[in-house]
């Protein structure tokens, strides 16, 4: 076996199920041996952003690695924005980049693709990821591989390997997984003890599932100890979609002031926050109606498990729910949950459309067709998916950077079979978009609804004053035959209705919904963020 099959084998042995990437001079050696050994299927991309975003969105979407192959400098380089999302958002992403051979770092000339050394690449992916290696010791290669790659597991972030182009081909071992390592169970024992003393002690505990509920599989069993608990959960912004197919007492989404007033009220009125797996950052907890005292609630992410001021370190979450449900052994608790009412019954008549009302159709839609995966970008099309029935979703909730959307719903239907719905807006559409043109090739059939307020509108809001956020009318709709799609432009909501209808319809290819929004009309939760934003920003 050589290097690159040694490294495939052990990528599949981890949880990866594809590939996604873009060759070059530097990396033709090795996605040859991806091609040729069918080991893990390869789906090549238009752009590297759409690379990294596809690959991420395949972890999260199948709950294993993702895998995204470039080639050096351009490539890699390329792809920066990408991985740092996935680092952000804590996404098992493994980044793979040819590299020059060892032969040519010693040429003495200044290679293409190289910025400043030819260690430049290396080093900027150490802040963007968890772990990396570069592959020049075949004999060493197998234990780093198994180092990079449980690494990159046990904590749901992005790793780097590099792959000297002259390396390829070398023998080399199969890799062995490296043990998992147990946690302190002294440690586990005192910890359950004083959360559970903690949550026993709470007039009225909540718990927040965040996205490492997710990335370590957990739903299953956290929905199973809330129950157990008899604890009402809520997610946050970014964890919209967690526990969607599991039977929790969920109570919706916490958006502080842009959010549903019960659910606010809940969180924000909890003597025993319970956050879980929930990444503590402005998009979840900065537009609080009144300040939550992080110190007072108990909070498991990372590996740690932190009380007021009391910290448990090295506390795997898998571990740490475990130990929970051992000391919880049931009937579960009844709890009488006031689910969120989501809207329903649009009226598909000659009357504008807004995007609430495009939360509605796509709530009436999956009523009649069932629940569809949605993979949506930044900016009003992800506030507007807070509207929309509970449902599996992949977005940018954090690192929110716009590009996401279309690239990541293409890596959702790659891992899952599933036909995504994918949300985003046209400022977005214009980044990344053009991946639909992949969808021939591999068969994929998302459907695409385009928010097309010809604008920047989420910076509008902000800077009304500022024309650069007028984007003009781009005929997108034409433009999905040319890329083997079918496209078409709606205005009102009798045309919405009858176009998601025949794209619910249409499969084998993808169906693009450009959707003409008027200027400054936001979705209701992006105007109650935006009001609340500047509320709280007057009182500051
Ligand atoms: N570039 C990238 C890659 N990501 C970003 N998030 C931004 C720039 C800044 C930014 C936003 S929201 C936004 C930009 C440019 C406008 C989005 O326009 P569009 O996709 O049409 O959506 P909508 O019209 O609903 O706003 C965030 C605040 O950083
Ligand atoms: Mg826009």
């Amino acid at each position: 076996m050589n290097l690159v099959e040694s490294l495939l084998h052990a990528l599949k042995d981890h949880g990866a199920r594809q590939i996604f990437g873009i060759p070059g001079d530097f990396a033709l050696p090795y996605f040859r041996i991806i091609e040729q050994s069918q080991i893990l299927p390869l789906y090549t991309l238009s752009h590297e952003p759409g690379v990294g975003f596809a690959a991420d969105a395949s972890a999260r979407a199948h709950l294993g690695l993702g895998v995204a192959a470039v080639t050096y400098g351009a490539g890699a380089l390329n792809m920066v924005n990408a991985v740092a999302a996935a680092y952000a958002e804590k996404s098992p992403l493994v980044v793979l980049s040819g590299g020059p051979g060892k032969g040519e770092a010693r040429s003495g000339l200044l290679l293409h693709h190289q910025a400043k050394t030819l260690d430049s690449q290396f080093q900027m992916f150490r802040e963007i990821t968890c772990d990396q290696v570069k592959l020049d010791d075949a004999a060493r290669a197998p234990a780093d591989i198994a180092r990079v790659l449980a690494k990159c597991l046990r904590n749901s972030e992005p790793v780097y390997i590099e792959i000297p182009r002259d390396m390829v081909n070398l023998p080399c071992a199969p890799v062995l997984r490296e043990a998992p390592r147990a946690a302190d169970q002294d440690a586990l024992e005192a910890c359950v003890d004083e959360i559970l003393a903690r949550l026993a002690q709470a007039q009225s505990p909540v718990l927040m599932a965040g996205v490492e509920v997710r990335r370590y599989d957990l739903e299953e069993k956290v929905a199973l100890l809330a129950r157990r608990l008899g604890l009402p959960v809520v997610t946050s912004f970014m964890g919209r979609g967690l526990l969607a197919e599991h039977d929790a007492p969920l109570f919706g989404t916490y958006m502080g002031v842009a959010g549903l007033p019960e659910v606010t009220q809940l969180v924000e009125g909890s003597d025993g926050l319970f956050l879980l797996g929930e990444i503590v950052c402005d998009t979840n907890f900065a537009v609080s109606e009144t300040k939550i005292d992080l110190r007072k609630t108990i909070q498991a992410l990372d590996g740690r498990v932190t009380l007021g001021y009391h910290v448990y370190p090295d506390l795997p979450l898998a571990d740490l729910v475990d130990g929970l449900l051992r000391r919880v052994p049931g009937p579960d608790k009844p709890l009488a949950v006031r689910r969120p009412v989501y809207p329903r019954g649009m009226t598909a008549d000659a009357a504008g459309i807004t995007p609430t009302d495009i939360a509605t159709a796509v709530n009436d839609l999956m009523a009649t067709h069932g629940k569809m995966p949605i993979a949506s970008d930044m900016g009003d099309c992800l506030f507007t998916a807070m509207e929309i029935e509970h449902t599996a979703l992949v977005a940018p909730g954090y690192y929110a950077t716009m590009g996401y959307g279309v690239p990541a719903g293409l890596g959702l239907q790659a891992a899952t079979g599933q036909r995504p719905l994918i949300l985003v807006g046209d400022g977005a559409f214009q980044m990344t978009g053009w991946e639909l043109g992949n969808c021939r090739r591999y068969g994929w059939d998302p459907i695409v609804l385009l928010f097309n307020n010809a604008s920047w509108e989420m910076l509008r809001t902000f800077q009304p004053e500022s024309s650069f956020n007028d984007l003009g009318h781009w005929g997108f709709a034409e433009m999905a035959a040319g890329m083997g799609g079918d496209g078409v432009r709606v205005g009102t909501r009798a045309e919405l209705k009858a176009a998601l209808d025949r794209a619910m319809a249409t499969r084998g290819r993808f169906q693009l919904i450009e959707v003409t929004i008027p200027r400054g009309v936001l979705s209701d939760t992006l105007q109650r963020f935006v009001a609340g934003v500047k509320r709280l920003s007057a009182v500051k």
